[in-house]
């Protein structure tokens, strides 16, 4: 009898694609957000939120939440709108039935109340977009999408061991229209839609900087980035020159690994990219948003790139100082050569913040900094740190 359990269970697995496991998501659709965007202007956004499975309650995002699910993994995702007008989730470039595609004309649309199940399995890695198929050109423009990742066949990778990485970041690029999101239940004449707000994971211009969305990384790492344009116009990606950057999958699929310094990417579509420092550096990957109706640049975004050099924190024979960790939130440790050492956090322009003593290796507060970039001097060694 046992034995027979046994069997059935083993038969269910495989029919799940035999390795995965089921993963739930329990998402909300409403259309309540605030959102006050860089320059302090005030809009109201839709989009997507996790249920809180204690509370019953959602707070919805801008992009939505991302999704993120492993190479054979049952995806389970339970759609309750709670708003007034109906919605779906449609997975772009995902492969799921028809029943599961969420375009509301063809498939379902979640009307308001209603609780809806979307189930596919996660049959290839990489990076794929989630969006609102109703009235698609508002909906999506109101805030409703955000991005679906599929890990490779072990952590760490993109795919397989040819696309290993030791950090990763994911940007999804988008675009607002303030007309609409100020009077979005009488938007005009979808042709007439301008992109006023040019936008990487939700964020524009000086909000990037020191953002979460910065890239800091130390100059042995390997870094995984994944980039998706859910905007109307397309995207140029230009990367600096101390970054080796290849293009190894596009829209989900591999490609034969492609180096680029400039990527553009079309609405819709995603790259996966691996990029290998050349050196420590502080650049930026400036991302040019181009409307394609008369190749007209619309506007830019830089994204920060800050590699610090890993000399003193891993080869002892250069160095006997140490720092870690870096990026750093709260507190860094820090050994000195020699105690009593004197310790310095300067700014990124070189002015002294603060000087400390200290009499054997320790733990050093620094809670009070702002989030960016910072040096440390100890002794002779100097140590750039991040702050998160
Ligand atoms: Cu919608």
């Amino acid at each position: 009898m046992k034995r027979f359990f046994f069997y059935i269970i083993l038969v269910s697995c495989f029919h799940a694609n035999g390795q995965g496991s089921l993963k739930e998501v329990f998402l909300q659709s409403k259309m309540d957000g605030e959102l006050t965007l860089f320059d302090g202007t005030e809009i109201v956004f839709w989009g997507y939120g996790i249920e809180n499975q204690t509370t019953g309650m959602a707070k919805i995002s801008l992009p939505g939440p991302t999704l993120r699910f492993d190479l054979g993994d049952t995806a389970r995702i339970q759609l309750r709108n709670t708003s007034p007008e109906a919605h779906t989730i449609h997975w772009h470039g995902l492969d799921v039935d028809q029943a599961n595609d969420g375009v509301g004309h063809t498939s379902s649309n979640v009307i308001p109340n209603a609780l809806f199940t979307y189930e596919f399995v996660c049959s290839e890695p990489g990076t794929y977009m989630y969006h609102c198929h109703v009235l698609t050109p508002l909906h999506l423009a109101m805030g409703m999408y955000g991005l679906v990742i599929v890990g490779g066949e072990a952590p760490e990778q993109l795919y397989d061991s040819t696309t290993k990485y030791t950090k990763e970041f994911s940007f999804l690029f988008s675009e607002m229209n303030l007309s609409w999101n100020t009077n979005p239940l009488s938007p005009g004449p979808f042709a007439l839609y301008e992109a006023d707000y040019l936008m990487v994971n939700g964020m524009s211009d000086q909000e990037l900087e020191f953002s979460d969305n910065t890239v800091v990384a130390g100059e042995n790492d390997t870094l995984a980035f994944r980039m998706a344009n859910i905007g109307y116009g397309s995207v140029r990606a230009i990367f600096p020159p101390e970054l080796e950057v290849y293009a190894v999958a596009s829209d989900g699929r591999r490609i034969i690994p492609m180096e680029t310094n400039e990527l553009e990417i079309f609405p819709g579509e995603r790259f996966d990219l691996i990029a290998s420092p050349l050196q420590a550096f502080e650049g930026v990957i400036t991302v040019d948003y181009i409307d394609l109706r008369n190749n007209n640049l619309l506007g830019s975004n830089d994204i920060p790139v800050i590699v610090t050099s890993t000399v003193g924190l891993t080869n002892e024979t250069l160095s006997t100082s140490s720092v870690y960790p870096n990026p750093f939130t709260e507190s860094v440790h820090i050994e000195s050569e020699q105690y009593p050492a004197t310790i310095d956090v300067l700014d990124n322009t070189g002015k002294l913040l603060k000087r400390l003593t200290v009499t054997s290796a320790s733990e050093v507060d620094l809670h009070d900094l702002a989030k960016g970039l910072y040096s440390l001097r100890i002794g002779t060694d100097i140590f750039k740190i991040f702050k998160r």
